[in-house]
């Protein structure tokens, strides 16, 4: 009998009930990847905040701590810690004792904390406390809007070239080690750079739709494909890539806030080298 023992890895994002992001988007994804997410949530909202009215919401307070402690006391082995969207004032002192307590583990964190050139709802308060905690990680990786935030820089007015959106990742890179920026617009491509130990652009087709979530569905896919073993570049493509097949499989006359339709799709990456 031969085993195949999935990687852990512990999910520290919100739950938004619907609108398709943070733990709805890494869990499934994750888990169509072979990796077992351990999912931490440390906010409930019946919805993310970016359209569909005013979310219901239970922040989850002392639930996470306890929940460190209780997973510590276990034993558990956790390969990686990926968090996301932190918007309680406890959250990022959650990851952090949570990088503490599993030195060993890959250290993914996404930045969340605008698009579209501003803070999402709530988040203005959050950048010094996110800043930090990239500068703990293995991996970041921020949208254009994050990565400009993070480095104190305004937001771009034009487009940025290859060498440009090279040149904003490897600022970056005097953050943390690896960085991956996305979302970078190119003529008729959409991009993501690569920055510190390895550097590298990935291009797509600009698809000309825009939806909630996606970022989290990009880092989701990222982390699953490095914890297979693929470089960072392999793995930025392979999201790159399922992003741009989920918005395609999205019905344009649907209501864009309610997020990508990924689900049918979630076999491809089950079945995929990447
Ligand atoms: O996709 C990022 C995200 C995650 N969680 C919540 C959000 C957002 C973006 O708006 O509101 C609750």
């Amino acid at each position: 009998m031969k085993y195949i023992a999935p990687k852990t890895v512990l999910c520290i994002h919100d739950l938004s009930g619907a609108g398709r992001c943070s733990m709805g988007a890494a869990a499934p994804v994750l888990a169509a990847m072979g990796h077992q997410p351990i999912m931490l949530p440390t906010a409930l909202f019946s919805t993310h905040t970016g359209g569909l009215g005013q979310p219901a919401a239970q922040m989850c307070g002392g639930y996470g701590p306890a929940a460190l402690q209780h997973y510590r006391e276990l034993g558990l082995q956790i390969d990686c810690i990926y968090s996301g969207y932190l918007a309680g004032t406890g959250d990022q002192e959650l990851v952090r004792r949570a990088f503490e307590f599993w030195p060993e583990a890959l250290k993914i964190v996404d930045p969340v904390l605008g698009d579209g050139g501003r803070f999402y709802t709530g988040m203005e308060d959050k950048l010094p406390g996110v800043r930090e905690l990239c500068r703990g990680a293995d991996v970041i990786l921020p949208n254009l809007t994050e990565a400009c935030l993070l480095l104190g820089l305004p937001q771009p007015q034009q487009e940025l070239d290859q060498a440009g959106a090279g040149a904003l990742a490897e600022e970056l890179a005097g953050l943390c080690g690896q960085t991956v920026v996305t979302g970078l617009p190119q003529g008729r491509h959409l991009a993501c750079a690569g920055g510190g130990k390895e550097r590298f652009v990935v291009q797509r087709l600009r698809i000309d739709r825009s939806y909630p979530g996606t970022g989290d569905l990009f880092a989701s896919v990222l982390v699953g494909a490095l914890l297979r073993g693929n470089a960072v570049s392999a793995a930025a493509d392979a999201a790159a890539g399922f992003v741009a097949e989920a918005i395609e499989n999205t019905d344009p006359a649907a209501n864009p806030a309610l997020g990508v339709w990924f689900e049918p799709l979630l076999g491809r990456l089950a079945g995929r080298g990447v």
